[in-house]
């Protein structure tokens, strides 16, 4: 495995610069006016008819009359393999878009969502009709009954929501007996198992999640809730609270502990194969049927499939990363003094036991599959690598890894994707030179970090990473 992995990175809403934003709302604009031959809707629109068919419309197979998505622990793997399929239909239009996530315990994250140069109704749909002038964004016109179910038509066949919606009412509705969202969210996250009552899965979907889709309203709050573009941004937080809950420990299948089968219903189980990625197992009537786009039989999905998001294909950009050998270390970056760019760089790179601001990173894509690594406390700091002499494995590694103020080919790196689900971060000016860390030693937290991060010419055991999103 030494080819670079190019994964989609996913960031907050509010770190999004104009012509992000402006990339995002044309690739969605793209997909709902593009038909696949054969097909009996947009590309965009097969995906609220999907969601429609699986929220308890499935009629005959082993899902019949289960819902394989909400109310049970399907409800996350589902939609991260629904969200990861939506974010790759936006990359055939621009490769360098990716689902932003809508941080809703944050009111500036929801204004942001809603405002009218990104997806407030008003300026979305009127670029809509600027890029497309005859169509706008409606709902489909062939599918009116089922796609505008319960609606107020009052707006036609477009695209509708609640009015006034701001970032303090959500709140303010959101947050229930607790002082903030913020405090919801955090008690989420102490959850200590996946399944069962009061626990992660099941608060996240109906204390956090469902009240999101009520408070949107109009098209959000129906089965057809993806004809809302913004039900991708409200589910890529969803998913990122989970990708974040399993990282803290909850990883793997221990945490999503939930044999096949079980009494939710086929589809739920840890190893059930999940409509509409069953190999045709399952089917629905035969009007939802004929909107639906085809699924190959061989396109099969399980919840086992999707416990690590880097594995689906993306990660969120805040990122810990901790070595594969040594669990208890920590990237650590001391950026002080990192102000400039300077010849030898600066600052210190080493290794820390546990996780503060100070080992944490955005993970920065640079295009073509390169990413800078760059620091949270010290937003200047970026993770240099000098691989001069780096070619022959050596014992106690080599090169000078530190921190430089900007970013050139010693501050970009390959990702490479290792069998076990770990990464070896790879230079791109010395192709031979990976990161290296030396953890020995790096049990306790100390104020100046510990063990030694330097370079190797080939990836072992210390050379592999877990790249872990964080708050
Ligand atoms: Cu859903």
């Amino acid at each position: 495995m030494t080819d670079p992995t190019n994964l989609a990175v996913r960031k907050n809403v509010l770190d999004m610069s104009a012509d992000e934003k402006q990339r995002f709302v044309e690739a969605v604009t793209r997909l709902k006016h593009q038909t696949t031959t054969g097909t009996a809707l947009s590309d965009y629109d097969a995906f609220p008819a999907t969601h429609m068919a699986v929220f308890g419309s499935l009629t005959t197979g082993p899902q019949a009359g289960v819902d394989g998505a909400h109310g049970g622990p399907a409800f996350l793997p589902w939609h991260r393999e629904f969200l990861r399929r939506f974010e790759l239909a936006l990359q055939q239009f621009d490769a360098s878009v990716t689902l932003p996530y809508w941080d809703w315990s944050d009111p500036a994250s929801t204004n942001a969502v809603l405002a009218n140069d990104f997806l407030g109704l008003t300026g979305f749909l009127a670029k809509a009709d600027q890029m497309f002038p005859d169509s706008g964004f409606d709902v489909p016109t062939n599918a009116t009954g089922i796609f505008g179910q319960g609606l107020d038509n009052s707006r036609g066949a477009m695209l509708t929501r609640n009015s006034n919606l701001t970032g303090a009412s959500l709140e303010s509705s959101l947050r229930g007996s607790f002082p903030s969202v913020a405090a919801r969210v955090s008690d989420l996250l102490n959850k200590t198992q996946y399944n069962g009552s009061g626990q992660f899965r099941e608060v996240l979907e109906r204390n956090l999640h469902n009240p999101v889709h009520g408070w949107v309203g109009g098209h959000m709050v129906t089965a057809a809730s993806p004809n809302d573009p913004i039900f991708f941004l409200h589910h890529c937080n969803v998913d990122r609270l989970w990708a974040e809950w399993q990282t803290q420990n909850h990883g793997g299948r221990d945490f999503y502990n939930t044999p096949s089968p079980q009494k939710v219903g086929v589809g739920h189980g840890i190893d059930d194969k999940i409509w509409p990625w069953d190999g045709g197992a399952s089917g629905t009537n035969a009007t939802l049927e004929a909107l639906l786009p085809s699924y190959p039989v061989t396109d099969l999905v399980t919840p086992s499939d999707e416990l690590n998001c880097t594995s689906t294909g993306f990660i969120y950009n805040k990122i810990v990363v901790r070595s594969e050998h040594f669990p208890k270390a920590h990237l650590r970056m001391d950026g002080r003094g990192v102000t400039v760019p300077v010849g030898p760089g600066a600052g210190t790179v080493n290794c820390q036991a546990y996780v503060g601001a100070w080992e944490k990173f955005h993970l920065v894509p640079l295009g073509g599959g390169t990413y800078a690594v760059r620091s949270v406390q010290f937003p200047q700091a970026r993770l240099r690598m000098d691989g001069r002499g780096v070619t022959v494995p050596v014992g106690p590694g080599a090169g000078t890894v530190n921190c430089q103020a900007s970013v050139g080919a010693w501050e970009k790196f390959h990702l490479i994707r290792q069998g076990d689900g770990s990464f070896a971060i790879r230079s791109v000016q010395f192709p031979k030179a990976r990161l290296r860390m030396d953890g020995q030693g790096v049990t306790e937290p100390v104020g100046a970090g510990a063990g030694v991060v330097n370079c190797q010419a080939s990836v072992a055991a210390w050379e592999r990473f877990h790249l872990l999103p964080t708050a």
